[in-house]
C-alpha cells in the first residue's frame, strides 16, 4: 500500500496519460537528485511507450487514449539520492468516465474512491482549449468543455467531505500549444474566472502549465522530447503529503522526548537518593536507574536522528520547488485566492 494517492480531474483528450509518462520519462532518469522507480509491470509498460515516443512520430507516438472501463493504479516511488521519500499511487483512467458517470457504474465508482482517498487533486485542463486568437473564445472554450463538468463534480465532493478540499493543482497541458496564444498571467485569470468556487477562504490552489516538450509537435510531431515543469505537479503533492507526515512526527517524537525526559529525571533522582543513604544502597536499584536513563538517551538520540533524516528530505522537495514558484518560474500558489510566495516558512516547525 502506497503512502498516499493523487488523483487527475481531466476530460478526454486532456492529457493525463501524457502526463503520467512524461512524469517518469522525466524521472526514471532523475533530475537534481529526485528519482522515480515504479513497480516491474508498470516499468515495462511506461518503456514501451517511451520507446514509441521517442521513436515512432505523427499521433502514433502517443498513447492511445484510455478506455471507459481502465482505471490504473501506477505505484511510483520518489527517492532523493537513493533514499527513499515517499511512495504514491497516481490513478489513470478514462476522462470519458467523468461524463458518463453512473452509466460506466464500474469505472466511476473506482474513480470517485480514489478522488475519495486523494491527498492532493490534479485538475487538468487542455492547453488545446486556449488556442484561439480571442480571448473570449479561450474562456469559453474552458468553461464549456472543461469546467463545466469538473464543477460540479468538486461540489458534490464537497458536500460528501465536510466543505473541506485537500490543495488542488490545475495543471494546463500541451504548453508548447497554447503558450504563443497567452497574455502574461492570462492562465491564471482565466482559471480563476473558470474555478471561481476553489479560489474561497482557506484553499489552497496551484497553478501550473506543462508539456513534452515545446518543440514536440514541429513537423507532425516528430520534435524532441523534453518535458517541461513535469515534475511539479506531483513534487506539490508530495510536499504537502510530506509535511505533514513530518509534523506528525515532530509531535510524536516531542512527546516521546518528553517522556524519555521525564524517566531520565526520576531515574537520577532515584540515583541520588540512594547514593545520599548512609546504609542500606540499593546497588542493582542504581544499576537499573543507569539503564534506563541510558536506553532513554538511546531513544532520544535516535529519534532526533531519524527526524534530522526527514528534515533534510523535505528541505530537498521544498528548495526543488522553490526554484520553481513565482512569476516567470514554472508554477503559482494561491491561498484564500490570493497569490502567495512559496517559501521554507511551513517546515521551520520541524
Ligand atoms: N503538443 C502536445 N500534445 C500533447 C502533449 N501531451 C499530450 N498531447 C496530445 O494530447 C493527446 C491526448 O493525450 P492523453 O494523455 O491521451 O489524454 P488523456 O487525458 O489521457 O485522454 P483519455 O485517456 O481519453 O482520458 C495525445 O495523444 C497527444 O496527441 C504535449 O505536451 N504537447
Ligand atoms: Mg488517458
Amino acid at each position: 500500500m502506497a503512502d498516499t494517492r493523487f488523483t487527475a480531474l481531466g476530460m478526454s483528450g486532456s492529457g493525463k496519460t501524457c502526463y503520467v509518462l512524461g512524469m517518469y520519462y522525466k524521472m526514471c532518469v532523475g533530475a537534481n537528485g529526485f528519482t522515480l522507480t515504479t513497480t516491474n509491470q508498470d516499468a515495462s509498460k511506461l518503456e514501451d511507450w517511451m520507446d514509441r515516443l521517442d521513436d515512432e512520430t505523427g499521433p502514433d507516438r502517443f498513447p492511445s487514449g484510455t478506455t471507459l472501463t481502465e482505471v490504473t493504479d501506477y505505484s511510483f516511488k520518489l527517492n532523493y539520492q537513493n533514499t527513499g521519500i515517499m511512495s504514491f499511487d497516481w490513478v489513470d483512467y478514462g476522462g470519458g468516465t467523468l461524463k458518463a458517470r453512473e452509466n460506466n457504474a464500474g469505472a466511476y465508482n473506482r474513480f470517485n474512491e480514489a478522488i475519495d482517498a486523494s491527498t492532493a487533486i490534479y485538475i487538468f485542463i487542455d492547453g488545446e482549449l486556449l488556442c484561439d486568437e480571442n480571448e473570449q473564445t479561450r474562456i469559453k472554450n474552458v468553461n464549456r468543455k472543461c469546467a463545466r463538468v469538473i464543477n460540479p463534480y468538486i461540489t458534490s465532493y464537497l458536500e460528501g467531505h465536510r466543505a473541506m478540499l485537500p490543495p488542488i493543482v490545475f495543471v494546463v497541458t500541451k504548453a508548447d500549444l497554447c503558450a504563443p496564444y497567452l497574455k502574461p498571467d492570462e492562465i491564471d485569470s482565466i482559471i480563476k474566472e473558470c474555478f471561481s468556487s476553489v479560489f474561497g477562504n482557506g484553499q489552497l490552489v496551484y497553478i501550473t502549465a506543462v508539456t513534452l516538450g515545446n518543440n514536440i509537435s514541429d513537423d507532425n510531431y516528430s520534435g524532441d522530447v523534453d518535458p517541461i515543469n513535469i515534475h511539479i505537479p506531483f513534487l506539490i503533492g508530495i510536499y504537502h503529503q510530506f509535511l505533514n507526515y513530518c509534523l506528525l512526527l515532530k509531535n510524536e517524537i516531542d512527546e516521546e522526548e518528553n517522556k524519555s525526559r521525564n524517566i531520565i529525571s526520576a531515574s537520577e533522582r532515584e540515583i541520588n537518593n540512594q547514593n545520599s543513604k548512609w546504609f542500606f544502597t540499593n546497588k542493582s536499584k542504581i544499576e537499573e536507574c543507569r539503564k534506563q536513563i541510558n536506553e532513554a538517551n538511546d531513544n532520544i538520540n535516535s529519534n532526533r536522528e531519524m527526524l534530522n533524516k526527514y528534515r533534510r528530505l523535505l528541505m530537498a522537495v521544498t528548495g526543488e520547488l522553490q526554484k520553481y514558484s513565482g512569476s516567470g518560474g514554472g508554477f503559482n500558489k494561491y491561498l484564500n485566492g490570493e497569490k502567495n510566495d512559496f517559501t521554507f516558512d511551513e517546515i521551520s516547525a520541524i
